[in-house]
Order: C-alpha cells, then structure tokens, then sequence
C-alpha cells in the first residue's frame, strides 16, 4: 500500500474517533408503532423541530438523536432498550417517554447509570420520585386536574361525574378531583374507571349518563380513546340532556381535535398547550414543526419533545459539552425556559415542572377547531408531591 493512502486510512480512522467524541447522542424511547404511535411522532419531531430551529451542534458538540420504538406501553421493552441505549449507544441523555409504564420501568436504569432523564410527556406524578436522575418538561395530571375542580365549582357546578382511564395518570386525575372539588363544597357522584386496552366507552358513558350529574369529567388519553369517548359521549345523548362535558386538555388534544368534529365545540378544558396559544415562542415553534412535518399540527407532547431538547442544549450549553450525570441535574435542578406555551421552570427540589395552566374552550377559529384560551392559573405546581 502506498504510503498516502495508508495516511489517508489513519486519517479516516481518527476523523472517525474526532467526530465521536464530538457528538453528544441523545437516546430517545418513544413508541413508534402501535396504537400509540402519534405519541413518538409528536415527541420526535417536536425534538427535530428545535434542532431545526437552533443547529445541531452546541459547544462545538454535534447532538444526535438516537430513536428507539417502545412500541406502546410496554415496560419490559422499554427498559431493555434503556438498556442498549447506556451500554451499546452510549448515550449522554436519555428523553421522550409518552406514556407513563415506560418511564417507570426504565427510573432504576436511569439511577444505576447517573443518565440525565427528561420526561416530555408521561404525567403520573410520583414519576419524578423514582430516580433522582429524572426531570419532568411535560406535566402532571393532577397539576392540570385542579384548576379544573377550581374552575367548575366557580361556573356553579356541585355534582359531577368522573371518568378516567385505569392507570397511573388516570387514578392521579381521579383523586385530584375529587379532593380538590370536594374541598371548596362540590360532590363527585360517581366516577368509573376504563381500561387502557380496547375500552368500550358506550357502557361507560351511559352509567354516568344515568346518575344524571351537572357535567362529566374526563381523563384519557390524546388519541383514540378520546375520540372513542366523545363518540360515545354523543350517541348517548348527553349532550342532549345538558350535562356537561370537562376533560384535560388530553381529550381535545391539537392532535386529534379536527377528528372530533363540531361535536367538540364548547368541551372546556386545562392544559399547558394549545396550538393557538397567542406569543412570538409559539408562532417560531409552529413554523419549525411545519418544516420536519406539514402534515400534522403539532400537539402538546410535540411541545414536550421541543422543550426536552431547549433543556438538553442548556445542560451541554452550560457543561460546555462534558456531560457528567450529577452536573447535568444541577443545571436543570431550576432551570427556566422559554416554551411555546408560556415560561416553564423545572422545580429545583421536585425536578417537576412548574408552568401555567390555561382553561380552554373548543371554538373555530379561521374554520378550523382550536382550544381556544380564556383564563390562566398562573405557575402552577404539582399538587401531586
Ligand atoms: C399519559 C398522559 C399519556 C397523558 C397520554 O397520552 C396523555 C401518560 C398518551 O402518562 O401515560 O395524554
């Protein structure tokens, strides 16, 4: 062999070393099939989005996505692919998780390796409790559940309804209700629980049809439960008999909101995002969503993708590219950013998020469905810890 190809052969190889070194990969659990995949889509490219807007590259440090399918809930699948994520890919970051079991199973991977977590979306809230290494950019069920109780009793409401799916988010929502509306003198009547998997709502519905309550309250969630449960909401007629509907912003999720129809026109509900959130953050966000997928709005969890990655440029930004998994929870331990959908700070005790809760109504807004905000609880905690 000549010797300037051999010199362009070490060349390769320590190039290859260089860029290495020069990456900070960033391994993303989301689920990319099944029934949920809209969640990974969202989370994903609301990541990509950021990277869209901002570069790819931070202190001289290429990020780079390493995108792992959990396949839905799923835990066993998530924590084996944690696993291959610290081991295999060394990753520096571990993000994304739509649905709570996931970041659950994979808390004591995060603690035995020191990987900096950040959940952008799953909402249950002792999730934040299971790894010192875990930081939340997404929400809490119970932290967008009380304003609602707050909200409902002071429109008049004293009886209501629950409805919520059977898992962790769904039991926080439940109880959130119930004790905060309680407290201020309302009554919740009834409240039933439907399963994750293949739910037939028309039952469900029609019970809390029959205990005639002022409104329901509802948890689900974004995606086909919740137009499974707005169909079944109508077809039964509660509408019809002027009981209310109430729900997370979940069920009128951005996502699937034009699916719903005009059925939806009217459903009040909380949450941290809407795509017609009114500032300079949110239109910048919109319009790099628009460029990685033009063909779907983005919904909440693409915010928490976005945010999850504005936090992890902060860590790298501020440790000057060497990740090092207690320095990396001291900068986000506090950390305030600027969201599309208002500022948000990361608790410095919890590690949970701090944020505003909107109380939305569905209206058309230039012929296409919205939630439309028209109150604020401001910097809101969650109620969970
Ligand atoms: C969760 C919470 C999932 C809220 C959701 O939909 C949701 C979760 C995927 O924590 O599992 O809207």
């Amino acid at each position: 062999m000549k010797k300037w190809m051999m010199l362009g052969l070490v060349a390769l190889a320590t190039g290859h070393a260089v860029a290495a070194g020069n990456t900070i990969k960033v391994g993303v659990l989301a689920e990319m099939s099944g029934t949920f995949a809209d969640f990974g889509m969202q989370i994903t490219n609301g990541a990509k989005a950021y990277m869209k807007q901002y570069g790819d590259t931070v202190a001289g440090k290429k990020i780079e996505l390493v995108i792992k399918d959990t396949t839905g809930p799923a835990p066993d699948v998530a924590k084996r692919l944690a696993q291959e994520l610290v081991v295999q890919d060394k990753v520096d970051f571990i993000v994304g998780f739509g649905l709570t079991p996931n970041a659950f199973a994979v808390a004591p991977i995060a603690t035995e390796a020191k990987k900096p977590t950040i959940i952008m979306n799953a909402a249950t809230s002792a999730i934040t409790t299971k790894s010192p290494y875990i930081a939340r950019v997404s929400f809490t069920l119970a932290q967008v559940t009380e304003p609602m109780a707050q909200w409902a009793y002071k429109s008049g409401l004293r009886k209501i309804y629950t409805v919520v799916a059977d898992y962790g988010p769904g039991h926080d929502a439940e109880q959130t209700f119930k004790k905060a509306f309680a407290r201020l003198g309302g009554e919740v009547v009834g409240e039933l629980r439907v399963p994750l998997k293949n739910p037939e709502f028309g039952p469900f519905v029609q019970r809390a049809k029959d205990s005639k309550p002022e409104a329901v309250f509802v948890f689900v969630p974004a995606g086909e439960m919740a137009v499974g449960f707005m169909k079944a909401y109508y077809e039964r007629g509660l509408a019809k008999a002027g009981i209310k509907l109430l729900s997370t912003g979940d069920v009128t999720d951005d996502g699937v909101i034009e699916a719903l129809g005009d059925n939806a026109l009217g459903v009040i509900s909380t949450h941290q995002y809407s795509a017609a959130h009114p500032s300079a953050e949110n239109k910048a966000f919109l319009a790099a969503y628009n460029q990685i997928n033009p063909k779907q709005r983005p919904n909440f969890m693409a915010v928490g993708g976005y945010d999850g990655m504005a936090a992890v440029y902060e860590v790298v930004r501020q440790l000057n590219g060497n990740i090092n998994g207690d320095k990396a929870m001291q900068v986000l331990r506090g950390m305030k950013l600027n969201s599309p959908r208002g500022p948000i700070q990361i608790d410095a005790e919890t590690r949970d998020i701090v944020q505003n809760v909107y109380v939305r109504e569905v209206k058309k807004v230039d012929g296409r469905l919205y939630n439309v905000e028209f109150e604020t609880f401001a910097a809101v905690r969650d109620p969970g810890k």
